[in-house]
């Protein structure tokens, strides 16, 4: 039995979340056309049985904030994210647009895997858009740049290349035991993936500075036998952009409320009754403070109290939490 933490690691926008979404073969992780929608570490588990190639194996992938140049408290938050998801890991996945031009932010990327002294597979990514004759120059001139333990094109989105990978990778960690019991695939509690789903929409919904000024707070999380009854606070940086998010009449909270919720139900399986509010909170993105709240659901849930609060913080995400979100597969793929 071989397993391990795989570290998926990028660019903004390069597929990362896709990709984690497509091998676990669920929605975890909230995918988007904007770059930065990921703004926390998010752990993803495969269990993969025996094969000719390959032996039995369970691999905790770890998606992570696409690696930019930090400026705000926001975004120092999510590099450290990343820096936190390579420590320790057992190998590292870097995904590249294969159709972008390398230029100083893959260099940036390039940078802290070398310092990371990890086993390393380049994923050349979104291949579905490339043409097959100009992969191999690509190829070349990625070799020349470090010293990658294989390369591989793929298509995250279409799911090209899926298998290959997953033997690759298997094959590629150490023998070890099982970190997570079999039907557990995140360690991400549901009211996170909730206030995710909520964020998607005003990504999705919302141009210009209003999606990054954005944030997701859940208030109220219960979880009934038939109906979720949730509140989630949207909070963002100014009047206008709050002004915007609530649309004339109410219009866009509603839209945002009704898609959310659709999602939700969908993916976590039950009825949902969804309340949303908008709240200004100025310049939240440079209080450390707020930034906790926003995207660091492992101290959200310590202030809560609840039966996770004595995990170890930073080991956490080692073990198993003690809540598994299991649903269909099939359903939570579909979008
Ligand atoms: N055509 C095509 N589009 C893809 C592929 N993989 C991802 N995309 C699209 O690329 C965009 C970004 O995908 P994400 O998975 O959110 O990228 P990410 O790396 O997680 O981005 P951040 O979280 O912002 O760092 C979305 O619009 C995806 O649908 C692919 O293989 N082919
Ligand atoms: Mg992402």
């Amino acid at each position: 039995m071989h397993s391990g933490f795989v570290t998926i690691i990028g660019r903004p926008n390069a597929g990362k979340s896709t990709l984690l979404n497509s091998l676990v073969g669920e929605k975890l992780a909230i995918v988007t056309h904007k770059a930065q929608t990921t703004r926390s570490r998010i752990t993803g588990i495969v269990n993969v049985k025996r094969k000719a190639k390959r032996p039995a194996g369970q691999v905790v992938f770890v998606d992570t904030p696409g690696v930019h140049k930090p400026e705000d408290q926001l975004n120092k938050r999510m590099m450290q994210e990343v820096y936190d998801s390579l420590e320790g890991c057992d190998l590292i996945l870097l995904i590249v647009d294969v159709t972008q031009k390398f230029g100083t932010g893959d260099e940036f990327v390039l940078d802290i895997v070398k310092r990371a002294k990890v086993k390393t597979f380049l994923l050349l990514n979104k291949i579905d858009l490339f043409e097959k004759t100009k992969l191999l120059p690509v190829i070349e001139a990625w070799t020349q740049r470090f010293e990658f333990a294989q390369i591989v094109p793929i298509s995250a989105e279409k799911e090209l290349g899926k298998e290959e990978l997953l033997t690759s990778v298997v094959n590629a960690l150490p023998e070890g035991p099982k970190y997570f019991p079999e039907d557990q695939i995140t360690d991400q509690p549901e009211r996170f993936i909730v206030a995710e789903l909520i964020r998607e929409q005003i990504l999705i919904n919302t141009a210009q500075e209003v999606p990054y000024a954005s944030g997701v707070l859940i208030e109220k999380f219960e979880e009934g036998a038939k109906l979720y009854r949730i509140s989630a606070v949207i909070f963002v940086e100014r009047e206008g952009q709050k002004a915007i998010v609530i649309g004339k009449q109410g219009t866009m909270l509603k839209h945002i409320g009704t898609r959310a919720r659709q999602q939700i139900e969908r993916i976590l399986g039950v009825k949902v009754f969804l309340e949303l509010f908008v709240k200004v909170r100025e310049g939240w993105r440079d209080s450390v403070r707020d930034v906790d709240e926003a995207i660091d659901w492992r101290k959200q849930l310590e202030s809560l109290n609840t039966r996770l609060s004595d995990a170890a913080p930073k080991t956490e995400t080692r073990k198993p939490s003690t809540k598994n979100r299991k649903s269909s597969p099939s359903e939570a793929q579909k979008k």
